[in-house]
């Protein structure tokens, strides 16, 4: 028995030894080892053996069975461990290869406008108001004193959901809704998207950005608006900007006048961007008209304001020198990235 299981295991050890590969190594386990392999029979034959030499030819087995196993499972974590590392070789990063860069979008040009102005009112103590976009014909139009078949509402012809269901044309109402809270005094900003029945063309578009402000409160005067615009052109166009008032009419606003700012291109001395005049539009203001603060309430013998609406995208267009409002609209990644 014993030269038997000698063999055995001689010529499972050579096996071992030559086997190339995993799998030939797990076919030798079984063979040998497993269920119906050779020591398994080895075993099932001990009936043939006297049953005094039993315990040490069973003893026999397991040492021999001890042993293929031990170099088995050894050749087993070798060729495992080789594996491994040939798989590591084969998939080696290299660190030094230039990266592959994502693509960072930015702020919309419009957007950062409408942010620097933001911050420049909240400087002066604004407080930033959203309204909704649809709105009524009295919040709307009415209750800034434009009523009904009056020729203002011509020039500021919408879209209309039901005869009183209308997209806003201005963010007036937002304001007209803060007045109404009987809280005063104001200081607040409303920025938004408005609407009008316009075609599309280069200074046009039936949806665009206004940013209107309003202060209410006790002896506000002119000189306020002024100040305060004044203050507003120099820390967006810079320290030397220079401003003049031009009369103007608003419904909503008497006296009404329109901003100019000297042309932050020339100086104020005159060039192509400002066709030769030194000053630039920028903006529409005057003092609340009173018959607005009487119909939200507020009484114009004890209170005054001014007010003022800024066309987000004429800002843009001046400020980064393009010359097609629709270029703002179309999305066109090539355009936008150079702002
Ligand atoms: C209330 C009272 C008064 C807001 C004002 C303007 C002047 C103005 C235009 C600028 C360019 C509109 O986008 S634009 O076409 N706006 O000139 N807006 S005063 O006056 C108000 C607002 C609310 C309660």
């Amino acid at each position: 028995m014993k030269e038997k299981l000698d063999l055995i295991k001689a010529e499972a050890l050579k096996q071992i030894n030559e086997s190339g590969a995993l799998d030939r190594l797990n076919e030798i386990k079984v063979n040998y080892l497993g269920k119906k392999g050779e020591l398994t029979a080895v075993l099932k034959s001990m009936k043939d053996v006297a049953p005094e030499d039993r315990p040490k030819v069973g003893q026999m087995v397991n040492d021999v069975r001890e042993e293929i196993e031990k170099v088995l499972d050894a050749a087993i974590s070798k060729m495992e461990r080789a594996k491994r590392e040939a798989q590591m070789k084969s998939e080696t990063i290299d660190v030094t290869l230039p990266s592959k860069r994502s693509k960072l979008g930015h702020r919309h040009p419009n957007t950062t406008v409408m942010e620097e102005v933001e911050r420049i009112f909240v400087g002066m103590g604004y407080e930033v108001v959203e309204g909704p976009e649809i709105e009524t014909d009295y919040y709307n139009f009415e209750a800034l004193n434009i009523p009904a078949d009056h020729p203002a509402k011509d020039e500021q012809d919408t879209f209309y959901v039901t005869p009183d269901i209308l997209l806003r044309t201005q963010t007036s109402p937002t304001q007209v809704h803060e007045m109404e809270k009987g809280s005063l005094p104001i200081r607040m900003l409303a920025p938004g998207r408005v609407f009008r029945s316009d075609e599309v063309d280069a200074t046009h578009s039936p949806s665009f950005h206004q940013i209107e402000g309003l202060v209410i409160d006790k002896n506000i005067t002119f000189a306020d608006l002024k100040g305060t615009l004044a203050e507003f052109a120099k820390e967006l166009f810079g320290e030397d900007t220079k401003v003049k008032f031009r009369p103007h009419h608003f419904n909503f606003t008497e006296p009404s006048a329109e901003m100019d700012v000297t042309c932050f291109k020339c100086g104020g001395s005159g060039c192509r961007f400002c066709k030769g005049t030194g000053w630039i539009e920028i903006l529409g203001c005057g003092m609340v008209h009173p018959n607005v603060l009487k119909m939200s309430h507020i009484d114009p013998e004890e209170y005054s304001g001014f007010a003022f609406g800024v066309g987000l995208e004429r800002i843009t267009l001046l400020k980064y020198e393009i010359d097609d409002m629709r270029l703002l609209y179309e999305n066109d990644v090539r355009f936008l990235k150079q702002f």
